[in-house]
């Protein structure tokens, strides 16, 4: 079918920003706003939905949400200490909401009033931010929402000539404070898009067509998100022949692909994962403390992504004053440890080819090397961990990726299967660097039959 917003491509991008943004493989994700300062509760109660729903889920009205922003002081915001944090956490890249759907802006845009410019901060979050995080060496994107519910041009639905009209001046201001990120902050490497569902926008897929292109000439090498497009007849991340428009698949939002469904390494993507059950901005309510996910749980997302060549984007809400709640940096810090230790099975790694999913954990590997990397994080109760290689070949030698040292003595049962015993040994997720090499007689392996697909 003939298209004029559709892909613009039919295979991945190759390159050097497209291949520094696939080697990332682990990003911090921030939700920020005046939603972090009432942090899910509204006159003593607790709504336990995301606290950057709360204007919507407490039925505040606009103005009353609105007025927040005089509260806004952040007097504990401190962009380095986050920046510190998160290069501590083991994060290439970092993602910031510039402006959630309540829209209030984290820069002084020229086209609204409702920015941190106008609050007792008066400050430039945004600009704060990406000078931070890329003095530690961390790449910036930044996240926009097209949902409004403060612009009063905003429409969910065209109904009306007037709603037509209403709208495409919101495209404008929207494309207006787009170009204005652009350029004020010209050294970020992509936008991230949300809230691009609705009909109004799903009917005008040249607008986001002409965002990407627009962005793109401002920034060269510049990757943008699938969620920000729209095709000629309103399909949406994939056009109507199927094919991927903007750089990466960006729809896995608080769930992963199967672990074993190869068909998604074949283009980029990434996932983005809260610590709460399903709050972005900060919730101070025992509701999301009680659902927090442990490091454990975050490393084995982390090696889960990475196994299907995809990248893993973990979301910090900071408080309301612009602190990082200690639990939340307690967690940045355990996931940072096993990543400094164990950073060689995910930064530049991605599907192991040829090897099937195992079970307990997750193998990746670097295109075409001979070293495959065995993330444990499953123990298995019999303590024994069964290495199936692919057909034709043999194990030549396995280490303990963080003591390599340490004497490991892999039993070949077959051709192409192996046997480690795991002894006593911690509980922690342990990395084995697998070395291989192509046997000498062909084998036949049966598929794993822990898995049927
Ligand atoms: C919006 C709407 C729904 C139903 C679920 C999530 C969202 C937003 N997307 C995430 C990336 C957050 O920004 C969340 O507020």
């Amino acid at each position: 079918m003939e298209l004029n917003y559709g892909a613009s491509r039919q295979q991945p991008r190759q390159d050097a920003a497209m291949q520094r943004f696939r080697e990332h493989r682990f990003g911090q994700f921030v939700h920020w706003g005046l939603y972090a300062m009432p942090a899910g509760y509204w006159q003593g109660t607790e709504y336990r939905f995301a606290a950057e729903f709360l204007q919507k889920t407490a039925n505040i009205p606009e103005p009353e949400w609105a007025e927040l922003a005089q509260q806004f002081s952040a007097e504990a915001f401190d962009a380095d200490a986050w920046a510190a944090l998160a290069a501590r956490s083991g994060v290439k890249y970092a993602t910031f909401t510039t402006k959630h759907h309540d829209g209030f802006c984290l820069w002084p845009s020229q086209y609204t009033d409702f920015h941190s410019g106008n609050t007792p901060a008066a400050r430039d979050f945004i600009g704060e931010l990406v000078a931070a995080y890329q003095r530690h060496g961390i790449d910036v994107y930044l996240y926009y929402s097209v949902l409004d519910w403060h612009h009063p041009d905003w429409r969910y639905r065209l109904e009306s000539a007037e709603d037509q009209q209403a709208f495409k001046r919101y495209l404008d201001f929207a494309m207006n404070q787009l170009v204005e990120l652009a350029q004020r902050y010209p050294s970020v490497k992509g936008f991230w898009f949300d809230g691009t569902w609705d009909e109004s926008v799903k009917a005008n897929g040249r607008w986001t067509w002409e965002v990407e292109q627009r962005l793109k000439e401002l920034i060269p090498g510049l990757i943008v998100s699938s969620r920000l497009r729209a095709d000629d007849l309103g399909a949406r991340h994939r056009d109507s022949n199927g094919s991927l428009m903007g750089d990466y698949e960006s729809g896995y939002e608080r769930r992963l692909p199967d672990p074993w469904d190869r068909s998604v390494c074949e283009q980029d993507w990434e996932a983005c994962m809260t610590i709460p059950q399903a709050s972005w901005g900060y919730h101070a309510g025992p509701w999301a403390k009680r659902t927090r996910k442990s490091a454990a749980e975050l490393i084995d997302m982390i090696a889960h992504c990475t196994s299907l060549s995809g990248n893993f984007l973990l979301n910090f809400g900071p408080r309301g004053d612009g602190s990082i709640d200690p639990e939340d940096a307690a967690l940045a810090e355990q996931i940072g440890n096993w990543l400094a230790q164990n950073g060689a099975a995910i930064y530049g790694k991605g599907v192991a080819t040829n090897w099937s999913y195992p079970g307990w954990g997750y193998y990746t590997q670097e295109a075409d090397s001979e070293t495959v990397y065995a993330v444990v994080t499953k123990w298995p109760t019999a303590r024994r961990l069964r290495l199936q290689l692919p057909a034709g070949e043999r194990l030549l030698a396995a280490t303990l990726l963080r003591e390599p040292a340490l004497q490991l003595n892999p039993q070949e049962l077959e051709t192409s299967l192996f046997e480690l015993e795991l002894g006593n040994s911690s509980e922690e997720t342990l990395v084995f660097e697998l070395t291989t090499a192509a046997a000498e007689e062909q084998s036949w392996t049966e598929p794993n039959p822990d898995v049927m697909v």
